[in-house]
């Protein structure tokens, strides 16, 4: 993985058929190989340059493809080194055999992520930006999407960089201090550097606070919907997802097993679960159905209790709100096309009500649930920090820096808070990839898709 004197070749576009396939190469003889593959030489970098391009079948067989190839000149591409791409008709076995004439011609197959390690270790990109690519490729909704953009323009890092000046110049004056211990004065005193360690630790917990809605964005939630049966939790289900998902039947006990599908709500990207009825009963499909049921629950980040509004609670709906009493949850009064003959709930949660049927008051629950689990925090204001290696690492960074405040609180001696002072620097140096050992690189490169 660590040898970026070959030249690599993968194919960068999904699997699969399109109008277009694009392979790519990246490494000293990259423009060498691709001068061999295009039946009209290499062109200017930069260039489009339309020829045919060779072909190799796994039986040896050599044909060619219409194809357009463009060069990057080192340092001046994705990796930092000479880099080729050919885009070619998108069909796999077609860039399999170009990929194979590469291969054949002294290229190696790139192993995942490896073009954008390359960019990172040739300093095209620090480490959070090179981590952002992989959350920018994977992005499910348009927030994600935003947060991992953001990150690829270095705000993560912008902001770790205003951090670490201040914590450099505030060891700067330590150290004179040290240097020069018999001038008869500090350089700086104990209050000056416990006020300003406060300062610090301030804005990482700014950042800290972002990260809690970092997770939920990346990440996404599960939501359970939970009721007693033929309340409408699977019209509701459909409802929010947009199509007929579920079976509704006016049978109670339609829904046995847990239906759970992906949707954007708000841009947050939900789990959304549909459960069997809780009742009890002696059918043993429908038991466990209610097992499960009650498992999602306990797995999930808000439950969204339903209750049929056109009749009063029963002793099912009553078990279901008390069964679902400690968890986050919304009351949604389903069925509120008819009259209301359900009334309070007495619960104190929040009660949203809406008909699956008409899809009145959906766009108000989906309001509530993004609420509800961002506690009324907008998702639209992109967070800057979203990845748990870098809350971590921002965590230690946080304890070290308390610890210094601490020590120059007690007015112990300059080196002790150094230390402290130090210590968090480093672990601001692995967050951007000043320092990162080996094992963590792979680890983060691991979850790229070759090609990428
Ligand atoms: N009037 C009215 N009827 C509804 C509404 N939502 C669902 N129903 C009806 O209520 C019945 C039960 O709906 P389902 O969605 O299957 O209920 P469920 O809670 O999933 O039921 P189980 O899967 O049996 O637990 C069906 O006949 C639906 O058409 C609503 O908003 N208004
Ligand atoms: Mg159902």
């Amino acid at each position: 993985m660590f040898a970026p004197d070959d030249t690599i070749v993968a194919v960068a576009t999904p699997a699969g058929r399109g109008a277009i396939g694009v392979v790519r190469l990246s490494g000293p003889r990259a423009h060498d190989i691709l001068g061999q593959l295009m039946t009209g030489g290499a062109a200017a970098p930069r260039v489009a340059q339309v020829s045919r391009v060779l072909v190799l079948d796994a039986g040896g067989h050599e044909t060619h493809d219409d194809a357009v190839a463009v060069r990057f000149e080192t340092p001046h591409s994705y990796t930092g080194e000479d880099v080729a791409e050919i885009s070619a008709h998108g069909n796999p076995l077609l860039l399999e055999g170009i990929v194979r004439a590469a291969l054949r011609a002294g290229a190696r197959l790139a192993e995942p992520g490896e073009f954008t390690l390359r960019a990172f270790l040739n300093g095209k990109r620090d480490l959070p930006q090179a981590e952002a690519v992989a959350d920018l490729i994977e992005a499910a909704t348009p927030a994600q999407a935003r947060a991992a953009a953001d990150q690829l323009h270095g705000t993560l890092t912008a902001r770790i960089a205003v951090i670490d000046t201040a914590l450099f110049d505030l060891l700067a004056r330590l150290e004179a201090s040290l240097d020069f211990p018999d001038e008869g004065y500090h350089f700086v005193g104990p209050s000056a550097v416990s006020e300003a360690l406060r300062g610090i630790v301030e804005q990482i917990d700014a950042l800290l606070s972002d990260a809690a809605r970092g997770r939920l964005l990346r990440e996404g939630v599960t939501v359970v919907i939970a009721g007693r049966p033929n309340v409408g939790k699977s019209s509701l289900f459909n409802a929010l997802l947009g199509t007929d998902r579920a079976i509704v039947t006016d049978v109670p006990g339609t829904t046995r097993d847990l239906v759970a599908e992906r949707v954007d709500i708000e841009g947050l990207a939900v789990t959304l679960v549909d459960t069997a009825g809780a009742r009890s009963t002696i059918d043993p499909v429908e038991r466990e159905g209610v097992a499960r049921s009650l498992k999602a629950r306990a797995a999930s980040s808000l439950v969204l209790v339903v209750l049929d509004q056109s009749e009063p609670p029963t002793e099912d709906d009553r078990r279901v709100l008390d069964g679902t009493g400690e968890h986050r949850r919304l009351i949604v009064k389903n069925k509120s096309d008819c009259a209301d003959r359900c009334g309070d709930t007495g619960t104190g949660a929040r009660v949203v009500a809406v008909s699956a049927l008409t899809h009145q008051g959906i766009a108000e629950l989906r309001q509530a649930i993004v609420q509800e689990l961002t506690a009324a925090e907008s998702l639209l204001d992109t967070p800057a920090i979203t990845n748990v290696r870098h809350v971590s690492l921002l965590e230690d960074a946080r304890s070290a820096l308390a610890r210094g405040r601490k020590a120059a609180m007690a007015a112990a001696p300059e080196e002790f808070i150094a230390a402290d002072l130090q210590q968090a620097r480093e672990r601001l140096d692995e967050i951007v990839g000043k320092r990162t050992s080996d094992d963590v690189l792979r680890h983060i490169f691991e979850r790229f898709c070759i090609g990428k």
